[in-house]
């Protein structure tokens, strides 16, 4: 298997799916601020020229996937012990429901911040895009403060399985490595971690996680880069 991805991208999360499950593969550097997104050699391989992508070189040849929604399923598949989505049943719907609007809610929102000019190619409306968005950037990372908080709650009255309390489960996953993500992104753009106290605590947690800390330092990733604006 191969792995495309850019360091501290979206790509961060099925990297930490890939490092959980115990797979082999070979990471692949993209490095999007040099366009290499845009290359006719990943073109052919992605015509979206983006990151992630897997391919998964099987019995019947080999297959490219993308979308994050797409390849975290497919893990789940193709690693059955490594429970990358839960059990069928109400716990898996649940998860499919929070990953599929992490992935066309909260991220697109920043895609508006990161990137305006994918919207609008007048620089004056690009601004107006970018601070629209970081308000309701903002918001989502509060919805998203809340669902760490329930975890965490139903989690100490015993509600919840396995050792600490995670969004993806009994065991940290896809959901808990967007998480990280999005706060991670967030606080690139001026919006400070400390305000969300539990999702920040996820993200510490997590990066401790042996087979995420290794994603961490292939990626070379600081996990806060809020810098408080200068009185
Ligand atoms: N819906 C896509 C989103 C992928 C995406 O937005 N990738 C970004 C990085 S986070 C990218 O490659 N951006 C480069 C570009 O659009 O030029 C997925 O789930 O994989």
């Amino acid at each position: 298997m191969k792995l495309y991805y850019a360091p501290g991208a979206c790509s961060f999360v099925p990297h930490c799916v890939l490092e959980l499950a115990g797979a082999t593969f070979e990471p692949v550097l993209v490095k999007l601020h040099k366009g290499e997104q845009q290359t006719p050699d990943y073109l052919a391989l992605n015509p979206r020229g983006q990151v992630p992508v897997l391919v998964d070189t099987g019995p019947d040849g080999s297959d490219v996937i993308t979308q994050i929604t797409a390849i975290v399923q497919h893990l789940d598949v193709r690693f059955p012990e490594a429970g990358v989505l839960p059990p069928p049943g109400l716990a898996r719907t649940r998860f499919l429901e929070t990953l599929a609007w992490m992935n066309n809610t909260v991220h697109p929102t920043f895609t508006h911040i990161f990137m305006p000019q994918k919207f609008t190619d007048h620089p004056e409306a690009q601004q107006a895009i970018r601070t629209h968005a970081v308000g309701q950037y903002r918001t989502l990372l509060q919805e998203l403060e809340s669902l760490c908080t329930r975890a965490a709650a139903a989690h100490a009255a015993g509600a919840l399985p396995g050792a600490l309390p995670w969004l993806s489960g009994a065991h940290p996953g896809a959901l808990d490595a967007y998480a990280l993500t999005f706060m991670r992104w967030g606080s690139m753009v001026g919006i400070d971690p400390a305000q969300f106290p539990a999702l920040w605590a996820l993200a510490q947690r997590l990066v401790l996680v042996p087979a995420v800390a290794r994603v961490v330092e292939r990626e070379r990733l600081q996990l806060n880069l809020y810098k408080p604006a200068a009185a």
